[in-house]
């Protein structure tokens, strides 16, 4: 590791101890930026990159609520405002039991690049809870939203802090979040998106992560005379951006033959296709089922306790949660003659498994410029809101393959090599940062 690099993560280290996560993805832009700043020295005069890595402010709250059988339950809640310099704090909350400070600091650090690469005006925060959805009645999840938001309403605003969905937050929990912070505020604003489109949501939304990751392989794949068509797909996860990743390869003539969850894995040699992926989405969203009861319907393998990496395949789209690829999956992929690695998870792939593909000079885009879609449609959910006039679906679905073109042209921009290959790494943090870091020069010492 380069000097300096290592010195400023000992500083980080040191702050913030124990969180494994956050150092990951602090080092990872770090290893893109420090010799950018370099050549630049009026970021580093400023500390820009020092002060990005503090949160600008940091809350975690007491969510207590009444479980089915009149029992109390405590959970802890958190947001992380990590920084407005060109919007409002946007990003998701997560609601899942691995849920710590250090995860939440990662996905909020990332956030910040990945909300500037989207080319809107949107800030970068984080949020959620170590409350567990899964085996919960939906009397349980909407008490514990309203407790949670009870608590949060008081540190966010459609011009403040605009929460979303991440794991285990998706229509039903925003529902139920956004009822009680129009009760306690009695306004109705873009306060939150991922809205249902009855109530100010924006079409294409549900759609827009994995729509948008896949947008994002073609890009890439184009650079190289390729395209998705005729190409099997790898596919991890089977929530909400695993199925819309899914039904845009299968649009674009590609061929998902695995998705999965915390379980294992299926793999479909004939393609999960439109009327397979509605048992899915049915499945998945409606039952709340396990993917293993895929094979009760349809012919499949499922590979208990197991990722899909070792299935063959010329594209793999992680979709599932971070630090699911490590560098043994990345050297099956590669040596399987996967081409593409395109993430619609935030840092899906470990350090070592990044190595691995960029070693490889495959086509490899990291999460926060691949999955960029979802919260660039958020930020077309907020202007919708703020104009209070809604788009077709056609126009909300070309300006996003119109952002995950320029996102990708971005990358290319700041990421080409002098070999010509194109490191989409540092193309996204160089890429993500620059904006940020002008801003904040411009608002003096902030
Ligand atoms: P969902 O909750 O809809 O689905 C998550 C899927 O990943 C489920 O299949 C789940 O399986 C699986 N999963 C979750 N945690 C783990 C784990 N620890 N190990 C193995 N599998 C796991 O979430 P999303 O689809 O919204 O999010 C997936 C990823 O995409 C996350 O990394 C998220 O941060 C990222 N993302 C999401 C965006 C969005 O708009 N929703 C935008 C950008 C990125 P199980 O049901 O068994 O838990
Ligand atoms: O990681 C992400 O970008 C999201 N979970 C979506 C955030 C948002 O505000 O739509």
């Amino acid at each position: 590791m380069n000097q300096r690099v290592s010195q400023f993560m000992a500083t980080i280290k040191a702050k913030n101890p124990g969180e494994n996560e956050y150092h990951q993805a602090v080092q990872e832009v770090a290893e893109s930026l420090i010799p950018f700043i370099e050549e630049n020295p009026k970021y580093k005069q400023a500390k820009i990159l020092e002060r990005i890595a503090e949160p600008e402010r940091t809350i975690i709250f007491r969510v207590p609520w009444l479980d089915d059988k009149g029992e109390i339950q405590i959970n802890r809640g958190f947001r992380i405002e990590m920084n407005s310099a060109i919007g409002p704090y946007k990003g998701g909350l997560r609601f899942h039991p691995t849920v710590n400070l250090g995860i939440l600091k990662f996905l909020a650090f990332e956030q910040v690049f990945k909300n500037s690469l989207t080319t809107l005006p949107m800030g970068g925060g984080k949020g959620g809870s170590d409350f567990d959805p899964k085996g919960k009645s939906d009397n349980e999840v909407m008490r514990f939203c309203q407790s949670f938001m009870t608590e949060l309403y008081r540190h966010i605003g459609a011009d403040t802090d605009v929460p979303a969905g991440d794991i285990g937050v998706g229509g039903r929990e925003i529902g139920y979040l956004f009822g009680q912070y129009k009760r306690l505020k009695n306004e109705f604003t873009g306060v939150l998106t991922g809205k249902g489109i009855e109530w100010g949501g924006s079409l294409i939304r549900p759609e827009a992560t994995g729509y948008g990751a896949t947008y994002f392989a073609e890009e890439m794949l184009s650079t190289r005379g390729d395209g998705i068509k005729g190409k099997t797909v790898c596919i991890s996860g089977s929530g909400n951006v695993a199925q819309y990743a899914a039904e845009k390869v299968t649009q674009l003539g590609g061929k998902v033959v695995t998705m999965s969850d915390s379980d294992g894995f299926i793999y479909d040699t004939e393609g999960i296709d439109s009327g397979k992926l509605n048992f899915v989405m049915e499945l998945k969203n409606v039952k709340r089922g396990r993917i293993k009861e895929y094979t009760t319907k349809y012919k499949a393998e499922y590979h208990e306790g197991k990722r899909p990496w070792g299935i063959k395949c010329d594209i793999a789209m992680p979709n599932a949660t971070q630090n699911e690829i490590d560098a043994a999956d990345a050297k099956t992929l590669v040596k399987n003659g996967c081409i593409c690695v395109s993430e619609g998870a935030n840092m899906p792939s470990t350090p070592e498994a990044v190595e691995v593909f960029l070693n490889a000079k495959i086509l490899y885009g990291p999460g926060k410029a691949a999955n960029a879609g979802g919260v660039a449609t958020s930020g077309l959910e907020m202007t919708q809101n703020s104009m209070r006039l809604p788009w077709s679906r056609e126009e909300v679905d070309e300006r996003l393959h119109i952002i995950m073109q320029n996102i990708h042209k971005t990358c290319v921009r700041y990421g080409t090599g002098k070999d010509g290959y194109i490191n989409y790494v540092n193309g996204a943090n160089i890429g993500g940062f620059v904006k940020v870091a002008n801003a904040m020069l411009a608002q003096g010492l902030v």
